[in-house]
């Protein structure tokens, strides 16, 4: 039988349900090729231990990925427990924060996939729409605050996360309720349709001056506009941004989103409804390579998709109101609210909670979350925010940190802290080389150019991914390893700090070893050349990427 395209799935899945239920019961560990494509939409992928693999040859052994829909990272203490027991109950005792402040369970195995969701429920968390062709995670600055205006930004993401929910009772009746499944091809789907959108659809919400989402790699963006009293009259509206691209396709690139234009905050469900409708009937159906939002823009240009948008709406565009630059902020450290409370960001290297010998810091945030039933907020940085934390406490809390031998912030260099690596091997079925596993290491060797050339604690924005479809949003780095082929990587240089400019690729096809020796006489000149105050990614983009190329020479005449 010839294989379904996913345009096909979705049409004949019934509201997504397809063939979910009744492969559940098969004696199987996997699903079969279209029910893989429909499990996506309900948080979940299908995936195999690539390093058993590697030792085992055939057949494989299936386990599964499951993502939480999140929305700004926000979590009580009782959703943060439950997914740590749940960790150890069905995955592999470790949870992973991602890029989009999600947790990631890996290792589940299929029969436990119930459970789990069920679990998950309970908690008053889904799974649904973490995946799939549908709009995903809401996320939004996670810094907490006693603003009221600022924390109805944040819980603007939940509102707009559930605006924009699917219709379909399928992910209910599959894992929850056990329902009869009602295969009815015609769902009523008002805003999605039946075969949902042509990709998935990103958004993110920035504060003024805090492009900790980087924004502007999302296919809809949202920066919240506050008047000189700091009340919110609205946001600044982009569209079009993404990361994926394909190594040596030229039709497939990274882009930075436009601005689009003003919209109160009474508008902005509407008009993000509106940009999802246009996705959906725009874009392109038969290359699933090209049918991000991002190619609309390109193709048609910010004006006629702006027409577009205001056929569809019931008010015009304003202009964009001016805002702040941007700066990076990650949140981390000890701050304190005026009501007396306190927050903690803890860095969490590639996102990934376990306990590592003496690092317990599974444990560790276990405990603190326990006893102070302390709230949490996950970063697009993939680290932790320990939220509500009393003046009397915050003794007792460093005792812990300390007792489980928790990395603060002041432990990590500037590099390791702006650091951040995409999942890739051992699960990951799309990458070609490692990412998070080498980053430690990678982190470390740059550590020592840095210590060489003087420049100990710099602040860089390095960012590493296991192939080039940009899941830790590289291509806004100042420095990016894209993995390119077996243990080799393209580099890219020159991103801006704050995720406002593209970065260019620099050199291709570098072997993981040689990442130090490529970079090296481009860091020392960084060091001796830099302007007063300037960042690498802006020393790149002033000198240029020909002339930097200019100073490894001697790396490629020695590779030749
Ligand atoms: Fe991603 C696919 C992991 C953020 C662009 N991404 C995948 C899959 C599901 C692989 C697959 O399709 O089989 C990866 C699962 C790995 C694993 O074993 O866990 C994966 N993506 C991740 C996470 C976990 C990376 C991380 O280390 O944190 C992030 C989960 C976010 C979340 O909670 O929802 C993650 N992915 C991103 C981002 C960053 C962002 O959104 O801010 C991007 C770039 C932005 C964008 O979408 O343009 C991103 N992921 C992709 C793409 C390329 C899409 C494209 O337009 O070409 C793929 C491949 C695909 O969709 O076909 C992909
Ligand atoms: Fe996998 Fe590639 Fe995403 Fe890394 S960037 S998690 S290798 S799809």
């Amino acid at each position: 039988m010839p294989k379904q395209s996913v345009e096909q799935i979705k049409a004949e899945s019934g509201g997504l349900a397809g063939s979910l239920a009744d492969e559940l019961t098969n004696d199987l560990d996997h699903f079969s090729d279209a029910a893989k494509q429909l499990l996506k939409f309900h948080g979940i992928y299908q995936q195999e231990d690539r390093d058993q693999r590697k030792e085992r040859g055939q057949p494989k052994e299936h386990s599964f990925m499951i993502r939480s829909r999140i929305p700004g990272g926000q979590l009580s203490a009782e959703q943060y427990l439950t997914h740590d027991r749940l960790a150890s109950e069905y995955a592999n005792d470790t949870l992973r924060i991602t890029t989009r402040q999600t947790f990631q369970f890996h290792g589940v195995i299929r029969d436990e996939l119930p459970h789990t969701l069920r679990a998950l429920n309970q908690a008053l968390v889904t799974t649904f729409g973490a995946c799939g062709d549908i709009v995903r995670n809401v996320i939004a600055c996670p810094a907490p605050s006693n603003d009221p205006q600022r924390t109805a930004v944040q819980a603007f993401a939940t509102y707009l996360t559930r605006a924009l929910y699917p219709q379909t009772r399928s992910y209910h009746q599959i894992w929850l309720d056990g329902e009869e499944i009602l295969n009815d091809p015609v769902i009523a789907e008002p805003l999605y349709g039946p075969t949902y959108l042509p990709r998935k659809f990103k958004i993110a919400i920035a504060f003024p001056g805090d492009n900790c989402v980087d924004v502007f790699t999302n296919d809809v963006g949202l920066i919240a506009v506050f008047d000189d009293l700091g009340v919110l009259i609205g946001f600044n509206l982009l569209a079009g941004g993404g990361m994926g691209m394909t190594h040596n396709n030229p039709d497939t690139y990274a882009r930075l989103a436009d601005v689009i234009g003003f919209i109160t905050p009474d508008q902005a469900v509407d008009a993000v409804k509106a940009i999802v409708t246009v996705h959906r009937d725009f874009g392109d159906r038969e290359n699933r390579k090209h049918a991000r939002l991002k190619y609309i823009l390109e193709e048609w240009g910010v004006e006629r998709f702006r027409d577009e948008l205001e056929k569809r709406l019931s008010f015009r565009l304003a202009p964009a109101r001016s805002v702040p630059e941007f700066q990076v902020e990650d949140h981390l450290g000890w701050h304190a609210l005026d009501d007396g409370q306190w927050y903690l960001g803890l860095p969490i290297e590639n996102g990934r909670i376990a306990d590592f010998g003496a690092y317990r810091l599974r444990s560790g945030l276990r405990a603190m979350v326990e006893q102070f039933r302390l709230s949490v907020r996950l970063t697009p940085q993939q680290s932790l925010i320990l939220n509500g934390i009393h003046d009397a406490d915050r003794t007792a809390i460093e005792t812990l940190i300390h007792d489980y031998g928790i990395k603060t912030v002041e432990q990590f260099s500037n590099l390791r802290r702006y650091g951040l690596a995409c999942v890739a091997l051992p699960t990951c079925g799309l990458a070609i080389t490692e990412a998070e596993r080498v980053f430690p290491s990678v982190i470390s060797e740059f550590e020592q150019v840095l210590t060489e050339i003087g420049l100990p604690n710099e602040s860089i924005s390095m960012r590493i991914t296991g192939c080039p479809n940009g899941c830790a949003r590289p291509y806004v780095a100042e420095i990016a390893f894209v993995g390119r082929s077996l243990d080799k990587y393209t580099i890219f240089l020159g991103g801006s700090a704050v995720g406002t400019r593209l970065a260019l690729p620099f050199m291709d096809l570098v072997p993981l070893d040689q990442l130090t020796t490529v970079l090296r006489p481009v860091l020392r000149a960084f060091g001796e050349t830099r302007l007063d105050g300037e960042a690498f990614g802006d020393f790149v983009h002033r000198v240029g990427i020909p002339s930097l190329r200019i100073l490894v020479s001697s790396y490629e005449s020695a590779a030749d």
